[in-house]
């Protein structure tokens, strides 16, 4: 496979960009070579500059659900920006945008539009400070709620996939008011509110965590997280940046029936353009400026191109019959295909998928279902499956600590190719 192009640009990158990347994870430091500078993309597939096309499992980290260039959402682009990109004052889209979400997340009774993941999840965390006068916050080990500082300890995503998840920086007062806590263990919330009674202003998780791969909590543990948060009168976060409209139409709340105070959102929101956003409980968002002290703004907070990116997916999410069922057929067509290969090869395996998104775990443990489970994977050998994955044309997370996704627009025999691709990738590495 010819990458020179990469190469050569990646060269010219890194003299004026930290690491050639202006995000970390994109840099494939963790399964080795040069990233791969993509020049186009359209449906399932990414086109680099040498020319060579891959099926696309990444979706731009979550946000392509409908596909690369939907028709719709580049003719709402095309038809926005004649009439001005940003004008710093409300717009009637904002309006519709945070009517559709409350509608598609009940739980959502206001909402706030920002301009990516980490600042919906750093003014979540304000406001519930603000709301509650507490300091300290509950997260899990290995889950990435964004690069605010509050949460970059022990932290997933990127952070864990250069070993940096309690980065530098962070101040040491910051890292005290940040608790931590282990995915799918309740004791080890529950000892939390114990030692501090009164204190804890928030809780986040992430739902179904996508940032040390794919996990699904464990009935118990959702429950049990939602009574806590209520016996001790801490705002229950649901940071669903990446599970929003996901793994439902109205994401994993909708999945576990499980009602969190606020919630964060990105990605799909935005339909490709950065956007961001928090909502929940009108009580707790009505203490946000103007109309409460809690500060939080954004010059380009809620712009018209974004949200016209945004609405128009959100609109075909939710008007297009069974969207969701299919979306999980083709999701469940792909994870079985994989399944299947394992079971062939005998190959020491897991996959753990929840709608669709899933990771192919390197692990010799039977089940993953925590962090300690995630860090038992070969890391080296998912690099050289990744890289037989390029080889065959298969765009997958350049980092075992990540989650895959399949889009309404991946066909059948992309999802063919892709298992029969990993069969062989598989057997190579045996
Ligand atoms: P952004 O600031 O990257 O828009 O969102 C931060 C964020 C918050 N919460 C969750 C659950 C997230 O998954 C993310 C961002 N996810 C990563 C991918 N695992 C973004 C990719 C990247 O960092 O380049």
């Amino acid at each position: 496979m010819n990458t020179q192009n990469s190469k050569a640009a990646f060269a010219e990158a890194i003299k004026h960009i930290p690491g050639g990347v202006n995000s970390p994870v994109r840099a494939f430091n963790s399964v080795g070579g040069n990233p791969l500078f993509i020049k186009s993309a359209s449906g399932s597939k990414i086109t680099d500059i040498d020319d060579n096309e891959y099926i696309d499992y990444v979706g731009s980290w979550g946000p392509m659900i409908l596909g690369h260039t939907h028709p719709a959402v580049v003719e709402a682009l095309n038809q926005t920006v004649l009439n001005g990109t940003s004008f710093g004052a409300p717009t009637l889209m904002e309006t519709e945008m945070a009517n559709l979400i409350c509608e598609m997340v009940p739980s959502i009774e206001s909402v706030r539009m920002v301009n990516s993941g980490t600042e919906a999840t750093m003014s979540a965390l304000r406001l519930a400070r603000g709301y509650t006068k507490r300091d300290l916050v509950i997260k899990f080990e290995g889950c990435y709620h964004g690069h605010g500082d509050s949460f970059l300890i022990k932290a997933g995503s990127g952070a864990l996939t250069l070993g940096t998840p309690n980065s530098p920086g962070v101040t040491k007062g910051t890292a005290s008011d940040t608790l931590m806590a282990s995915y799918n263990d309740l004791d080890s919330v529950l000892d939390l509110f114990t030692k501090y009674p009164n204190q804890i202003a928030a809780l986040i998780l992430e739902p179904v965590t996508g940032n040390m791969g794919v996990i699904r909590p464990s009935d118990e543990f959702i429950k049990g997280i939602r009574k806590a948060c209520t016996d001790n009168g801490t705002v229950l976060i649901f940071d669903e940046v990446m599970t929003g409209f996901r793994v439902a139409k109205g994401g994993a709340q909708e999945l576990f029936g499980i009602t969190p105070d606020l919630t964060t959102l990105g990605k799909i929101i935005g339909g490709g353009l950065p956007v961001g956003a928090y909502g929940g409980k009108k009580e707790i968002m009505d203490c946000l400026a103007p109309n409460g002290p809690v500060y939080q703004a954004g010059t380009l907070s809620g712009n018209p191109m974004a949200m016209a990116a945004g609405l128009t997916t959100l609109r075909i999410l939710n008007e297009t019959p069974d969207f969701y069922a299919k979306l999980e057929e083709k999701a469940n067509f792909y994870v079985q295909g994989l399944q299947s290969n394992l079971d062939k090869l005998g190959f020491p395996a897991v996959i753990n998928q929840v709608g669709a998104m899933f990771t192919l775990f390197f692990t010799k443990e039977k089940e993953v279902k925590n962090f300690s489970d995630v860090m038992t994977c070969d890391t080296e050998l998912y690099a050289k499956y990744f890289k037989l994955g390029l080889e065959a044309g298969i765009y997958a997370a350049p980092s075992q600590f990540e989650a895959g996704f399949v889009s309404i627009a991946h066909s059948e025999a992309d999802l063919q190719k892709t298992i029969e691709a990993s069969f062989d990738a598989l057997k190579q590495l045996q």
